[in-house]
């Protein structure tokens, strides 16, 4: 038997880590990032370079005081900006025809169409916010850095994606040790537009929603090995569909390579394994396709210590607690 329990949530048992109920419970997490969001490390290219660091801090100002509904503010990108990006751009375009899935090769002429990705210029994220508004509901949201797994697994649950707004630094274009616009654009957005990657995405993030400290690491984990470095099956061929595979060109080349171990996609399993995140992944796991992964997610959530379930109520763009006993 199944009822939905109030918006007061008073019948959650008192042990429940606080989630968003609705979309504006969004506006709470901007301030929280994590030491690389507003404090580079010191062995950040960037780290040392006063102007780059005033530049940052001018564009996370933004992600500062974002709020939902607002589109978000275009940034004027610099000469300089605008050419890192296009030295990215460029390389990473010359390996997607023969390593992205095919989903991000559908949707990438929609981008370039739709949302001016080229090499000249920075596309802005909210034109590509609204372009994915249209395919899947899904919107972006800027955000200062990186936010805690929690909060960020949180906001799948809405169908709203975190993106960064600045980019790396000039002096390594093909370098970064954190999330940036390149990574963003080029690696998440065109999985994003297909409507079954939404669905995957938004499946993690309804499972995070109140769930325990050790059942978000595990969903992380889950997250890290498909939507950041996941690989899937395609006919006869092996194709990479994680942004940190899309955006990095040594890794999306090594990924592919042979050299790797292959595992199928088994989210209990994947759950559990340990991995390096600054060297290239010693293990993959492959997907038999964005559906198959959903219902295995699903089902692997079901096994998840939370004594209530959840789902998005697309209308009132809130969170729906049902009390399944
Ligand atoms: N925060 N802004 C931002 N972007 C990410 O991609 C991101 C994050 N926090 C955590 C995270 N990714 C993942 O590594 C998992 O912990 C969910
Ligand atoms: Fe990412």
């Amino acid at each position: 038997q199944v009822h939905i329990v109030g918006t007061a949530g008073d019948t959650l048992p008192e042990s429940t880590p606080w989630f968003p109920r609705k979309m504006v419970d969004l506006d709470t997490f901007a301030d929280k990032v994590l030491e690389m969001g507003e404090e580079l490390d010191a062995d950040h290219p960037g780290a040392k370079d006063p102007v780059y660091r005033a530049r940052r801090a001018e564009i996370t100002k933004i992600a500062k005081t974002y709020k939902t509904g607002m589109p978000i503010p275009h940034i004027e990108y610099t000469k300089e900006e605008n050419e890192t990006w296009g030295a990215v751009f460029n390389k990473l375009t010359t390996m997607f025809p023969s390593h992205a899935c095919r989903e991000h090769q559908y949707v990438f002429p929609l981008l370039v169409q739709n949302c001016h990705y080229g090499p000249e210029a920075i596309p802005q994220l909210d034109s590509v916010s609204r372009f994915l508004k249209d395919c899947t509901g899904f919107t972006l949201r800027p955000v200062m850095g990186l936010l805690t797994s929690r909060d960020f697994l949180n906001g799948l649950a809405f169908r709203v994606f975190h993106s960064t707004q600045y980019i790396r630094h000039h002096s390594r274009p093909l370098y970064t040790p954190e999330p940036d616009v390149c990574h963003e654009l080029l690696g998440h957005v065109p999985l994003f537009a297909n409507p079954d990657f939404a669905d995957f995405s938004q499946e993690i993030g309804l499972a995070s929603l109140g769930a325990s400290d050790e059942d978000i690491e595990r969903l992380a984990t889950i997250y890290w090995f498909t939507v950041e470095f996941g690989i899937c099956r395609q006919g006869d061929k092996i194709r990479a569909y994680g942004a940190g595979l899309l955006s990095s060109f040594g890794e999306l080349e090594y990924c592919l390579s042979g050299k790797p171990e292959l595992r199928p996609f088994e989210p209990a399993k994947v759950a559990a394994q340990k991995y390096p995140i600054t060297e290239y992944q010693p293990v993959y796991f492959v997907a038999e396709s964005f559906k198959d992964a959903q219902m295995r997610v699903r089902e692997f959530a079901t096994s998840l210590d939370r004594p209530f379930s959840v789902r998005y109520n697309a209308y009132t763009e809130s969170i729906e607690i049902l009390d399944s006993k």
